[in-house]
């Protein structure tokens, strides 16, 4: 495996500055400033990789219930190794859920329950957490309620960065082999994602293929009128590399990800592949009729950010009308030329391609990427049709309207690199995550206001509610800051305001960085609701 030598010295030029915070508590967003965009180094596939646009896109299949009885659907995923032709010609092991990657997707009506059984016939221990859902502690898959994988020797288990020095947590539930995560689905309609979030892996175990897509619809949205049926499609959007054998690079320090968790030194900000997926194709392409069509899109990257935009072969830019956010519908549609997304942001989207001559190509193409990963899928436009469709101006009118005079209290969190342990860690507020030390309590139905800051990029995941953002460095949010979220962007050196209402369950549930390296290197935080 080779750095591509620019983004080696990119990295190398964070190390340093990582390396000289500690030194001399100067900020890395100085050091970054020359390329704030990228928080992370590339890895360099060692195969050859396909031309762009030849691919056809995959829509993963829609799982089955095993049973629809008693107003509750059960649902059962095997998590196994599998491995499928992600390049062509080439075979890449995996980690699945039901042998596909993406796993299958779950397609379930707001206010019906569903309940997931997953077996774990993996060679590690495994955690699932529906991101965005509206869970109950029990099912949130936090990340020390593994699920045991059968004959797993507590004694050749390391519990991390915590047990190494001496902590442990007495509140985490362990199961052997199989677990029932139940999902009140009791939340607005939207696009959500089911992923592995077990204690200090989460990031190479979401590397390895364990993503899926979660849609709940209900009856007010299927009225709309939106795109829908074939023209309606989700994209998770995902880099890898690939090593000379055709499986998936990452710099672990432990390839099996049973003992040692972390990354090798030049990633510590976050792994980067070079070669972009959608849906598990690489930069593929989709035939569509000269129509509207609703595009689902999560960033299930770890650490990419990508600025999208949809050109067509005569370099116009087709507008991205988005009519949806993390946490469902907005108020009315927004339009933008250039839609930024970070890791585990969504955006719901609606492009028109009946203007686009019949023949010919839409690229969608990322803004910050350079060389290949500038490249993401495109669109071939195929054929004249009829479109009954619409984008009504009002989509929603049931979006919280929380005002900063609703809050009891203000809380603020900076979101830095630091000291953990012995080494590098990603830290908030000063401190590296511990399961048994309670960072924020808070009341049920109390409305907060909370002030993030950054140091370099760092999208910031809240579990159980939706947010509205307030500001963005004292001034007002983004165009795409709108509607509700639960990934909030925070670019480098910036102080965000969000405000939400603690509504749902009381529990343990946490807060942290989805940069997926650097939660997993300790900016994560409990939010304990009494
Ligand atoms: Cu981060």
């Amino acid at each position: 495996m080779r750095e591509r030598g620019l983004t080696r010295r990119r990295m190398l030029g964070i190390g340093g500055a990582l390396g000289l915070m500690a030194a001399t508590g100067l900020s890395a967003t100085a050091a970054l400033a020359r390329r704030p965009s990228i928080t992370g180094a590339e890895l360099r596939s060692a195969v050859p990789l396909p031309p762009p646009f030849h691919v056809p896109l995959p829509i993963p299949s829609v799982l089955a219930p095993v049973s629809t009885s008693g107003g509750v659907d059960r649902y059962q995923i095997t998590q196994r190794e599998a491995s499928a032709e992600i390049l062509p010609g080439v075979r890449t092991p995996l980690w699945t859920y039901e042998g596909t990657f993406p796993g299958p997707t779950i397609e379930s009506r707001r206010g019906r329950p569903v309940t997931v059984t997953h077996r774990n016939e993996l060679p590690v221990p495994t955690v699932v957490h529906l991101h965005g859902g509206r869970t109950p502690a029990a099912s949130d898959g936090y990340p020390t309620d593994l699920v045991l994988p059968e004959g797993w020797q507590e004694h050749s288990m390391h519990m991390g960065h915590g047990s190494e020095h001496g902590m442990h947590d007495p509140r985490a539930v362990v199961t052997e082999l199989t677990r029932d995560y139940t999902f009140p689905m009791d939340q607005r309609p939207t696009l959500l994602w089911y992923h592995d979030h077990r204690m200090d892996f989460t990031a190479p175990a979401i590397w390895r293929g364990l993503a899926g897509l979660h849609i709940i619809h209900d009856d007010a949205e299927d009225a709309l009128g939106l795109p829908a049926g074939p023209r309606e499609l989700p994209l998770m959007i995902a880099d890898r590399a690939f090593a000379a054998d055709g499986g998936l690079a990452y710099p672990a320090l432990d390839p099996t990800l049973r003992v040692r968790p972390g990354v090798r030194e030049p990633y510590l900000a976050g792994v980067l592949g070079d070669v972009i997926l959608v849906n598990g194709a690489p930069w593929p392409v989709h035939e569509v009729d000269a129509a509207r069509y609703r595009l689902r899109i999560l960033n299930a990257s770890n650490a990419r950010h990508y600025e999208l935009e949809a050109v067509t072969d005569d370099g116009r830019r087709l507008d991205l009308v988005q009519i949806g956010a993390d946490q469902g519908l907005l108020a009315a549609p927004v339009t933008h030329q250039l839609l930024p997304i970070a890791p585990a942001e969504r955006y719901d989207v609606i492009i028109d391609f009946s203007g686009v001559p019949v023949g010919s190509r839409v690229r969608v193409v990322n803004q910050l990427g350079s060389g290949r990963t500038r490249d993401v899928m495109a669109f071939r436009v195929a054929r004249r049709a009829t479109d009954d469709s619409r984008i009504p101006s009002t989509l929603s009118t049931d979006l919280p309207e929380w005002r900063r005079s609703d809050a009891v209290r203000v809380r603020e969190f900076s979101f830095r690199a630091g000291q953990m342990h012995a080494g590098h860690g990603w830290l908030i507020g000063g401190l590296p995550f511990d399961p048994a030390r309670t960072d924020v309590t808070t009341r049920l139905g109390d409305v907060e206001v909370w002030r993030f800051v950054a140091d370099v990029h760092h999208p910031v995941h809240l579990h159980l509610v939706g947010f509205r953002v307030l500001s963005r460095s004292g001034r007002a949010p983004l165009a795409h800051d709108a509607g509700l979220k639960d990934t909030i962007s925070l670019r480098p050196g910036e102080a965000v305001e969000i405000i939400t209402r603690f509504d749902g369950y009381r529990g343990r549930y946490l807060f942290h960085c989805h940069n997926a390296e650097h939660e997993d290197m300790g900016m994560m935080a409990n939010l304990e609701i009494i």
